[in-house]
């Protein structure tokens, strides 16, 4: 609907530029920003920090676009509010980190009325109609969850721990949000797989660090015998080092710890042996978002879903690794 108005006022310039004789000054018909809403979780971890900066760092005027930023403090309903406060300002695109899973349908069908493309970032949506999104991008959580589960089989190969039993706590993401619900699916069910591993407990620590310290703080009162905890982001696993190191024990040795995102201070905690591994989820999403909106903009068509590249990393290569690190 904008872009028909924007097309008509160019016309109608340049007809009243060629009735007055004259050339329409192209200096004039400077080039439009490109405004773009976007709806970000909060600003609760250091991964949401990275994550931020990214599209804070890419739309910016001197690229061609005005940027209207939201932090929503990990709220579904500021997020919401957002949204609908985008379609009012008449965005060109709206991009959402969404908070959790469902809950987007009613405001989603309001963009699509108003004529706004939708772009989902980081976490994802359930729709039961996906033509209210353009594209997703983001990380694979199922396939992060099996990877902490990969990494903790070799692990326990190469140290002569095939056939002991090990008790093993989960630090959750926000309940419902695509990054929980695909790591613990795939930590749960990597598991199940193994007679020997013994799964005590899972809770939410909300992303946060000092909800994961104090949930670590419970478990580690309700289970003495906690031999790995995985934690389903770094900033948790500051957390439950904190509540380890309380009670007198050695994070990484006493403990295993398995941790996601592989933000820079989880790369300094696996040099100094307190994370023994990581597996990377990719918050730069600025740049890939970017190119998602300039090939709409050329009336080009996007993949509906994409998945950005991730590694694991360990105490055994971070040292390496953490000078080519960019976030
Ligand atoms: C993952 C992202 C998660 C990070 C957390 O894509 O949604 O949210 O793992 C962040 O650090 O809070």
């Amino acid at each position: 609907m904008k872009k028909v108005a924007f097309i008509a006022l160019a016309l109608v310039t340049i007809a009243g530029a060629a009735f007055a004789g004259g050339k329409p000054d192209a200096s004039k018909m400077e080039k439009k920003l490109i405004t773009v809403g976007y709806a970000q979780v909060g600003a609760e971890s250091d991964w949401r920090t990275a994550n931020t900066e990214s599209f804070k760092s890419t739309f910016v005027e001197a690229n061609g676009y005005k940027l209207i930023f939201d932090d929503a403090q990990q709220k579904q309903e500021n997020q919401i509010k957002a949204i609908r406060n985008f379609i009012q300002q008449d965005v060109d695109y709206i991009v959402v980190a969404p908070v959790v899973e469902t809950g987007w349908e009613t405001v989603l069908k309001e963009a699509k009325d108003a004529g706004i493309p939708v772009i989902l970032s980081d976490r994802m949506m359930k729709l039961s109609d996906n033509s209210l999104y353009t594209a997703w991008v983001g990380g694979n959580f199922l396939k992060e969850g099996q990877d902490a589960i990969g990494w903790l089989d070799a692990y326990v190969a190469k140290s002569g721990l095939k056939d002991k039993d090990l008790n093993i706590v989960i630090l959750q993401g926000t309940i419902g949000s695509s990054a929980q619900v695909g790591r613990t699916q795939g930590v749960t069910e990597g598991i199940a797989k193994n007679p020997h591993y013994k799964l005590l407990a899972k809770q939410t620590g909300e992303f946060t660090q000092a909800k994961g310290q104090e949930v670590m703080e419970s478990f580690l009162k309700a289970y003495p015998n906690i031999d790995v905890v995985i934690a389903e982001n770094d900033n948790m696993a500051f957390g439950a080092i904190d509540a380890i190191k309380a009670v007198g024990k050695v994070p990484g040795k006493d403990i295993i710890i398995i941790s996601f995102d592989a933000v820079h201070e989880a790369f300094n905690r696996m040099i100094a042996g307190e994370i023994n591994a990581d597996v990377e989820c990719n918050p730069l999403h600025g740049p890939r978002v970017a190119e998602i909106i300039q090939t709409l903009e050329k009336g080009g068509s996007v993949d509906k879903i994409m998945y950005v590249k991730e590694g694991t990393f360990d105490t055994t290569n971070a040292a390496a690794i953490l000078p080519s690190r960019k976030y």
